[in-house]
């Protein structure tokens, strides 16, 4: 159904290039890889597919370290294949996003390398946080903050006559460098990269970071009215103003997607309004436990923080930064902090891949735009035995915390057959995949779950085709239905219904309605615990 701007009611499908398709047989996931595995998308029933990053970089933060912004890495392919694929996509019906990491870039960046090469007076140091240390040798760092990984946030350079020199500001790992964006410098060069992708015919993007772009530039320790000096400072609303006007230059407008962690609700909706950016993840949902009341409060909170500033929510429910969902679901902690994993907790597959089913067609049902990470539609779970050798997530080792990091929900696509690279390089590929498949993923691939009616892919299919056709779906509104406790209980306009058990026992399902799904098998005329279904009411 049309209804007002395509994002707004939008399924979008998180592509990440290195671990989708392998094209050219390095066991990198690469451009001519998705290229390849367009019909699947288009089959999936999706509207948008958003790409994390496939720029030239170092890969120190598995591309979120930019050392070009107006190119492609060689590891995925070139810009005029990026271009073709944009093409091919729309030829599909199938929208583009592209992921802008404004925060930082990679210390590769040429305007990085230049301020370490021109020595203290470079102006390219303005482009960026060099500060001196403090005590009497500067060897202390400028301010003790904690960076997002963990670990100091600065890093001491070397004069190019070799002695010791100013620190820079990293949030992130010591190859990100933060830029300044209170140099107008900075803020010309982002429009300018958002209009050359615009240009090449994206429809939107996703911000990376969006919260920390600008710092306090007194270096306070703390600041009493924000959580963090270079969290969520109000300066950073004038920046997407700034973009929304060239979103806007675009005829029909082009989308801007906000990465924004961020608790408190209120402060979130500042980023959605009118005139700052059209929509943000979230990870509130996320977050949220395997409980109805934790979930209604999710929902109910989410649903009237947006609702002042107009803007659609999001439902997210994994990403490549977080503990897949079938695993957090299966497990007593859901948390998807690496906590769980630290503290040994147990997991249960299957209950994690019944809940999994069911929070599909919760969040597919809910109002406003939903996204899909590549691989949930597989019922992928984290893959938590990677072995240390392999790990390539920078947060595991500078954490400090002995964390296994990020890697155990970026591993590879199982696309078919029974062993791995399960088709996800080509026959006689070089080499192996980037990170080592799960031998058991053999019943998770394309090509075993299509058909099988009970698979999650098939569900996920038929949930987006039912979604695509229903115009009580998509943006709009919900009303809450009386029901049992831990079952949640919604209708959307027009005639349509979802509910949800959370709870231990069957309950009964409403009679003289229709079902259009169901997440697995039901008890006669009754919903089992972890289920949920669509209904179709009139
Ligand atoms: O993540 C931003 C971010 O806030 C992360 O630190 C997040 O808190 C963490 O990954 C949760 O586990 C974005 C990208 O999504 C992430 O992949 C990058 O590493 C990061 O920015 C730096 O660009």
């Amino acid at each position: 159904p049309d209804s007002g701007p395509w994002w707004r009611g939008a399924v979008i499908y998180q592509v990440y290039p290195r671990s989708f398709a392998d094209g050219g047989g390095d066991g990198v996931g690469d451009i001519a890889g998705i290229r390849s595995r367009l019909h699947y998308l288009s089959e999936l029933g999706i509207d948008a597919i958003w790409f994390s990053p496939w720029y030239p970089s170092p890969m120190a933060d598995a591309g979120y370290d930019v050392a070009d912004y107006r190119d492609i890495d060689p590891v995925f392919g070139t810009l005029a294949e990026a271009e073709a694929l944009i093409r091919e996509a729309h030829a599909l019906g199938i929208r583009t996003i592209v992921d802008v990491v404004p925060n930082h870039c990679s210390d590769a960046h040429p305007w990085f390398q230049a301020a370490l090469a021109g020595g203290p007076d470079a102006p390219e140091r303005e482009l960026f946080w060099f500060r001196p240390g403090r005590g009497p040798n500067g060897d202390q760092r400028p301010t003790d903050w904690v960076g997002e990984f963990g670990g100091p946030t600065w890093t001491r350079t070397v004069n190019p006559d070799g002695t010791p020199g100013d620190w820079y500001l990293h949030l992130f790992a010591p190859e990100q460098p933060d830029f300044n964006w209170d140099h107008p410098r900075v803020r010309a060069e982002f429009e300018d990269i958002l209009r050359f992708w615009f240009d090449r015919g994206v429809d939107g993007i996703r911000i990376d970071s969006a919260g920390l772009l600008v710092k306090d530039g007194t270096l306070p320790e703390t600041r009493p009215d924000r959580p963090h000096p270079f969290r969520d400072l109000d300066g950073v609303h004038e920046i997407y103003r700034g973009w929304r006007r060239v979103a806007d230059s675009y005829p029909g407008g082009r989308a801007l997607i906000g990465e924004v962690w961020l608790p408190d609700r209120q402060r979130f909706a500042n980023y959605l309004r009118p005139d700052e950016l059209h929509a943000a993840f979230n990870f509130d949902f996320l977050g949220c436990a395997w409980d109805a009341a934790a979930l209604r409060e999710s929902i109910d909170g989410t649903l009237s923080a947006h609702a002042p500033v107009g803007a659609p929510a999001t439902w997210v429910l994994s990403n490549h930064d977080v503990t897949r969902h079938v695993t957090r679901y299966g497990r007593a902690d859901t948390r998807f902090s690496f906590a769980a994993k630290r503290e040994g907790i147990p997991t249960d597959l299957e209950l994690g891949t019944r809940r999994a089913r069911a929070a599909a067609l919760l969040s597919l049902a809910l109002p406003g735009a939903a996204y899909v990470y590549q691989g949930e539609e597989l019922g992928l779970w984290e893959v938590e035995d990677i072995p240390y050798e392999l790990r390539q997530d920078p947060m595991w080792e500078r954490s400090g915390w002995v964390d296994p990091g990020r890697d155990g929900c970026r591993v590879p696509l199982p696309w078919g057959g029974d062993a791995p690279p399960f088709g996800f390089s080509p026959d006689g590929a070089a080499a192996a995949p980037w990170l080592p498949q799960p031998a058991d993923w053999k019943d998770r691939t394309v090509r075993a779950q299509t058909g099988d009616p009970h698979s999650m892919l098939e569900l996920y299919r038929a949930a987006i085709a039912i979604r695509r056709s229903e115009a009580a779906l998509g943006d709009g509104g919900l009303t809450w239905l009386p029901g049992p406790d831990q079952v949640l209980a919604f209708a959307r306009d027009p005639g349509f219904t979802c509910l949800v058990n959370l709870s231990a026992a069957a309950v009964p399902l409403p009679a003289h309605e229709r079902l259009l799904l169901a997440s697995g098998p039901l008890d006669d005329d009754r919903l089992p615990p972890d289920t949920a279904v669509w209904l179709r009411t009139r």
